[in-house]
């Protein structure tokens, strides 16, 4: 094949995988979370089991924010003042705990995946 041929294939494919990525973005539901120096806005996050979600963290408080849980091998960083995402895959039933690391006593909650 010429390669001016292979080199459009190609762009096509990007374009085909880009807009693919595009769409399956906006289906993942979005659970959100406000962290505010030692303050969470939830303690319980309800997911269903089997499917991708995103967790959107965002840290309103004036000192830095992890939002972790470690059975779901999450562990977002969140400056004060931004919001960060993550899409994970799905997981199978069960809690999974999460709090922030930097503000442990004040933040422990749990996904409920079922
Ligand atoms: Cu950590």
């Amino acid at each position: 094949m010429p390669s001016g041929v292979t080199a459009r294939w190609a762009g096509l494919g990007l374009a085909a995988l880009l807009w693919g990525g595009a769409a399956w973005a906006d289906d993942v539901p979005t659970f959100k979370v406000v962290v505010n120096d030692g303050v969470i806005s939830t303690q319980r996050i309800e997911v269903p089991a089997g499917q991708r979600f995103r967790v959107e963290v965002t840290n309103q408080g004036k000192t830095p924010a992890e939002f972790e849980s470690l059975p779901l091998g999450l562990e977002l960083v969140v400056a004060p003042g931004l919001t960060r995402t993550r899409v994970l895959p799905g997981k199978s039933a069960g809690s999974y705990p999460f709090y922030d690391e930097f503000h442990m006593k004040t933040t422990q909650g749990v996904f409920i995946i079922k």
